[in-house]
């Protein structure tokens, strides 16, 4: 979108974002392994991205179909549904139009219930998992036959509430019902015309949506309710979707709001079967019958077929666009789709001068006849290849794997190489991926396990929506709001340290939180009370300050063993900062961990300079390495002078022992009201405490001239006394 925007050829626009993009990373100093860069767009990867491709063809589980889809008119492409968003184009924003085209397609629908049922072994946000889970979709109901009067045929319908078809007074069929044609009546003919013209324009989206108004017509037709035997009127609406369960249903209005709505519409009749207390009533021979038990019983007694349904569709795969991996697929007009061999691939996309979409329902790919045209491989007739694309989420569907083993010719992955790393420990990324990439790629890892690519069920243990940073407004950064904070400025301004530790001090992760300036400002300052505490205890050789002689401490015996004891203090503190930042940074909480940081510096500043040990220092640099690991490097080296780099140090560890907290603040109670805070020693029992607390003076007042009715204790934590 952005090269045909820009009127630029889309390979330069790649290479010149992925130089920028690995320039910013850099800066940013993070850890990646830079021999391990893949690149979707190069046909060595997308190479493996067309053989998987073959093997969901060979698996039947790619197909052709010729289905109504959605189009954006903007991009003149067709859009996955989940890529429609509130009925617009995801891109563009452009309302989505619906268009019937020959399109490829993926049988994600084969994995439903794998997909549905492996959620459960998933570390990830509940909200995800909820999300997917209702994605799929999945329903238990009946499938149960309605014999239409005069018609040799049955309407079938799929329903969750069997219970209710004493109340089912009208059935309704999608417009796109294959039977409608056949059951209307003469004089309902012309008028059931234009209606299923009108709604073919629709969206599955609009006619989906919550409107208070329905549409519908009559066909003329009738059916027998299988339960009463009661002749009910046959009606066509659009707020049935033909590509959801049987494309037809029974209308229950007493029962559910959306069959009210169009019985209250069209004046059909209103027939309550369940009781308030959800006992069967109106119901023949089930009358007085729980509704949860009548369900089983009812689907027995008219000869219902259990089912269960999906809501998730097939993945349409085919894009129209230039840009995207060209399916390695030729068409015959003898043999059909004729798949390339996987010798043949890659089957690279052929460079082109133009690249706009043709707007003819095909990629630009089809004016290309040198590349088009080719010899069909079973026949040798002259045949054309496939010109539609995959879609952009096809590469990322599994790069992950090729992390592993980026430069193999042979495989996609050696299987020793995903057995050792796989599956992924912690996968960071935004929510809006929920049930577009985070379902695909769980599809296609789940396929590639089948046949043996892979050796896990799921790709991804561990999910962590981490939160957006917004503008300074608390809105969403964007240009139209001038809200944008660029990195590359503050970068420029206090460092990357400064920003890295920034960006993890603002709060928890899965958080979304607005930039602050001064936030910066403060972590940048932080940074300097560190760089002054070591440079100034370690001085460069040759710039040893003259000040450390001027400076003869005298102490008085009372300083001197006030002195000892925050020194002991200060060790303590390095313990206990060590097991917090260690702790933390595991569980992700690195704000917490940060301020257990200054926490610390703030001790070390109380202590004379050259009384602070040198491995107060060491720690620090350590612990400070992963947050801000530019300054922590030349601390490391040139002050703290070490030879290797920081980064390959060991993690500093602590002792236990030194990290408890040996005193604990008694709270003490009168009638459940906090009086007093005693600090005192871990561990005292309650008769201890008691004491303790009566001769606190606060307390003492509180209970003189009063009864104590009842004390109560908890160890370590409080007293309170009923009086
Ligand atoms: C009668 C009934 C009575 C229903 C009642 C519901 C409540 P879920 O849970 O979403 O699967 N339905 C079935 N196919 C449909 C289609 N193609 N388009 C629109 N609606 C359709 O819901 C299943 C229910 O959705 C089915 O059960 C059917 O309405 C409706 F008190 O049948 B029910
Ligand atoms: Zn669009």
């Amino acid at each position: 979108n952005y090269a045909i925007k820009t009127k630029k050829n889309p390979k330069e626009v790649v290479t010149k974002n992925v130089k920028y993009f690995r320039k910013q990373l850099q800066t940013m100093g993070f850890s990646y392994d830079w021999q391990r860069e893949v690149n979707t767009t190069d046909p060595n990867y997308y190479k493996w991205t067309q053989w998987i491709f073959l093997q969901l063809y060979k698996h039947g589980l790619a197909y052709e179909d010729e289905i109504s889809v959605n189009w954006c008119p903007s991009c003149k492409t067709v859009l996955a549904d989940e890529e429609v968003v509130g009925g617009k184009c995801d891109r563009c924003d452009t309302l989505v139009e619906r268009k019937k085209l020959k399109q490829w397609v993926l049988k994600i629908t084969a994995y439903a219930d794998k997909l549905l049922k492996d959620l459960d072994l998933l570390d990830w946000p509940e909200r995800v998992k909820t999300m997917q889970r209702n994605w799929i979709g999945r329903s238990e109901g009946v499938d149960i036959e309605f014999k239409i009067i005069g018609h040799e045929e049955h309407i079938k319908v799929f329903t969750t509430r069997a219970d209710t078809i004493f109340g089912a007074t009208y059935l309704v069929l999608a417009p796109e019902h294959p039977l409608i044609k056949k059951i209307t009546s003469e004089s309902s003919s012309s008028e059931v015309k234009n209606y299923i013209e009108k709604a073919s324009q629709k969206s599955d989206f609009e006619r989906q949506a919550e409107v208070k108004e329905k549409s519908g017509v009559f066909t003329g037709a009738y059916a027998i309710n299988p339960a009463n035997r009661e002749r009910v009127p046959i009606w066509v609406s659009d707020y049935v979707l033909m590509s959801y369960g049987t494309g037809a249903i029974m209308g229950v209005p007493a029962h559910d709001e959306r069959d009210l709505q169009f019985a209250e519409q069209f004046r059909l009749p209103v027939k309550e079967v369940i009781s308030s207390d959800g006992i069967l009533i109106n119901s023949g021979p089930f009358n007085g019958t729980p509704s949860k038990i009548a369900q089983e019983k009812i689907a027995l007694y008219i000869g219902g077929k259990k089912n269960v349904r999906y809501k998730l569709r097939d993945w349409i795969f085919s894009r129209q666009r230039y840009w995207g991996e060209p399916i390695p697929i030729i068409k015959c007009p003898k043999c059909g789709n004729v798949p390339l061999k996987e010798s043949q691939l890659p089957l690279k996309l052929p460079e082109v001068k133009k690249y706009q979409p043709s707007g003819k329902n095909e990629s630009p790919l089809a004016d290309i006849s040198s590349w088009v045209n080719v010899k069909c491989p079973k026949c040798k007739d002259p045949a054309k290849r496939e010109v539609n694309t995959m879609p952009q989420w096809a590469g990322s569907s599994w790069y992950f794997l090729r992390y592993l083993d980026p430069k193999n010719k042979k495989k996609l992955v050696d299987i020793k190489k995903e057995k050792n790393w796989m599956p992924v420990d912690i996968y960071i990324g935004g929510v809006e991926h929920a049930v577009l990439h985070l379902l695909y790629a769980r599809f296609w890892h789940k396929f590639l396990y089948d046949i043996g690519v892979v050796s896990t069920l799921e790709p991804f243990s561990c999910l962590i929506n981490q939160g957006i940073i917004l503008g300074e407004d608390g809105e969403k950064m964007s240009k139209s709001r001038g809200n944008v904070i660029s990195p590359d400025d503050i970068i420029k301004k206090y460092g990357t340290d400064s920003l890295r530790m920034y960006e993890m001090f603002m709060g928890p992760l899965s958080f979304s939180k607005p930039w602050g300036s001064q936030g910066v400002i403060g972590i940048y300052r932080f940074l300097n009370r560190v760089w002054y505490l070591i440079t100034e205890k370690n001085p460069v050789a040759g710039k040893k300050s003259k000040k450390k002689k001027e400076e003869k401490l005298i102490l008085t015996a009372e300083a001197k063993r006030k002195l000892k004891e925050n020194l002991k203090d200060l060790e303590k503190t390095r313990h206990k900062t060590i097991k917090k930042v260690t702790e933390d940074l595991e569980k992700l909480h690195f704000n917490t961990a940060i301020s257990s940081l200054m926490e610390y510096v703030n001790q070390l500043y109380g202590v004379p300079l050259e009384k602070v040990n040198k491995k107060h220092l060491e720690s620090l640099a350590l612990l400070l390495s992963p947050f801000a690991p530019h300054m922590s490097e030349e601390l490391w080296n040139e002050y703290l002078k070490h030879r290797k780099s920081v980064s390959k140090e060991k993690w500093p560890t602590f002792q236990s022992h030194l990290t408890e907290e040996k005193n604990f603040i008694l709270i003490a109670q009168i009638n459940g009201k906090i009086r007093a805070k005693i600090k005192t020693k871990k561990g005292i029992n309650k008769a201890e405490a008691e004491k303790l607390a009566k001769s606190s003076s606060l307390i003492k007042k509180y209970l003189s001239k009063k009864k104590i009715k009842k004390v109560i204790f908890i160890r370590d934590r409080l007293i309170n006394f009923v009086v």
